[in-house]
């Protein structure tokens, strides 16, 4: 086997499975990630272990499951025995950097990386920007640091960051310009990173705040988007009235009620805009890497932790098992190991990319990682490397779970199961659990295996 030389991770925050050109959207403007894509493997059905972020993010680091690394809520450490990827590559020798949102929880900020910019840092560079919070970053105590129960839907005193018209889910143009936001500061330190050791082997995390909210791109982008007839949601009463009561909760919470087709339109705008910036700076690292004369050696591979609702359902943000939710895109490029570029239908979790990365280094594997190499998909070896993906939401009335196969997924909430034939309902718009409890037995028991595994 042919190893290659380094690994860069660049990810995005929630991040709409099918926001971008590389993923069909129409109106979505996304041409360095639409040429990553062209020269990769793009899993289309890569979901993410937990729709919510730290659970998530450490999941990718780890490529263990949220309920046995600890870290199953956003306000929760890990045990402190895990070890992520980075401590795996650091005592290998690698150079190791992590730039961006980490969301790291506990005392551990490093969590193996030697290299680490995150989000006081740029707090400390831009507190202006990061004061405001339609700058495009959050507030400090907004969203930079999470506050409990909010998602939950219960009574906050005061402006509520979740809301709609409190702030963050309100589309509209930031007022400072695209090289003072968080973004443009994590490009910068991650092109000091690659240049700063571009003689070393390195692994470095990329890691972008958006798309997530407060959705306020710079001008030029939210520009790109504000003039369309962008399509608005349409789920009906019916829809709603069917929903667990854990979503209609979460609705209530963001405030969807309260948009018209005008507020749901600036709310794509700006949503689309900042998938536009978040992939101009992905460029912007790309380029850096190509005018090192690094890229051929370097596998890399772009992600994000979990989905955008963005209307579907009539819901927003994430936490639930919904295809725009669960599912996030992934491209993996490895010039050194891939056959042709393409697409795979394989199923994929962000587990697989702790062992996909080790491999791809030729380092070991542990035993207790969860999930899979993907590299015999990128290889053309193998069509698949698992027959279900499993996913955990540890929410108050929880944990929910969800489980999935190629052709059926279960949701389990606490007062309704969820199944979707995904053939012939890919919109998940009819619940046939009452009518398939064949089905519904079957998933069952592939949940319950990967919530015993520890
Ligand atoms: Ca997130």
């Amino acid at each position: 086997m042919i190893p290659v030389r380094n690994v860069l991770v660049i990810m995005t925050d929630q991040h709409r499975p099918t926001a971008g050109g590389w993923l069909g959207d129409p109106w979505v403007q996304t041409p360095h990630l639409d040429a990553l894509a062209a020269r990769g493997t793009v899993f289309e059905r890569a979901h993410t272990p937990a729709p919510v972020c730290v659970p998530a993010r450490q999941s990718l680091l780890t490529g263990r499951l949220p309920h046995a690394h600890g870290a199953t809520g956003n306000a929760l450490p890990m045990h402190s025995s895990e070890r992520t990827i980075a401590h795996l590559a650091q005592d290998a020798g690698f150079a190791t950097g992590a730039v961006g949102k980490m969301h790291f929880i506990g005392s551990d900020q490093h969590q193996g990386f030697a290299t680490r910019w995150d989000i006081e840092d740029y707090y400390a560079l831009e507190p202006e920007a990061c004061g405001d919070a339609a700058s495009g970053m959050a507030a400090p105590g907004c969203f930079g640091k999470y506050i409990p129960g909010q998602l939950e839907g219960s009574a906050v005193e005061g402006p509520n960051p979740m809301r709609v018209h409190d702030g963050n889910y309100d589309g509209r143009p930031s007022p400072f310009p695209a090289e003072r936001h968080l973004e443009a500061h994590v490009t910068r330190q991650a092109v000091r990173f690659l240049e700063e050791h571009r003689d070393e082997r390195w692994v470095l995390w990329c890691s972008y705040w958006k798309p997530h909210a407060p959705y306020t791109p710079p001008l030029e982008d939210w520009e790109r988007y504000a003039s369309l007839s962008l399509p608005v949601p349409d789920a009906t009463g019916e829809e709603l009235a069917a929903l667990p009561e854990h979503l209609r909760r979460f609705r209530q919470a963001t405030g969807v009620e309260h948009l018209d087709a005008d507020g749901w339109r600036r709310c794509l705008a700006g949503y689309y805009g900042c998938v536009s910036f978040v992939d101009r700076e992905a460029g912007t690292v790309l380029d850096a890497l190509d005018a090192l004369g690094l890229r051929e050696d370097t596998l890399v591979i772009f992600t994000a932790d979990h989905g955008e609702m963005m209307g579907a359902h009539s819901l927003l943000a994430k936490s639930n098992f919904y295809d725009e939710s669960w599912r996030v895109p992934l491209i993996v490029s490895h010039p050194a190991r891939q056959a042709t570029p393409g697409r795979t239908q394989a199923l994929a979790c962000l587990t697989d990319l702790f062992p996909t990365i080790a491999e791809s280094l030729d380092l070991p594997i542990p035993e207790n990682v969860h999930g899979h190499s993907l590299l015999p998909v990128v290889t053309r070896e193998r069509d698949t490397v698992r027959d279900h993906v499993f996913s955990e939401l540890h929410v108050r009335g929880g944990p929910y779970y969800g489980v999935r196969d190629s052709g059926w997924k279960l949701a389990r909430y606490h007062d309704q199961t969820q199944l979707f034939d995904l053939r012939a309902d890919p919109e998940e718009r009819n619940n046939v659990a009452s009518e398939a409890p064949e089905q519904v037995s079957r998933l069952q028991a592939m949940l319950e295996q990967d919530t015993a595994l520890l």
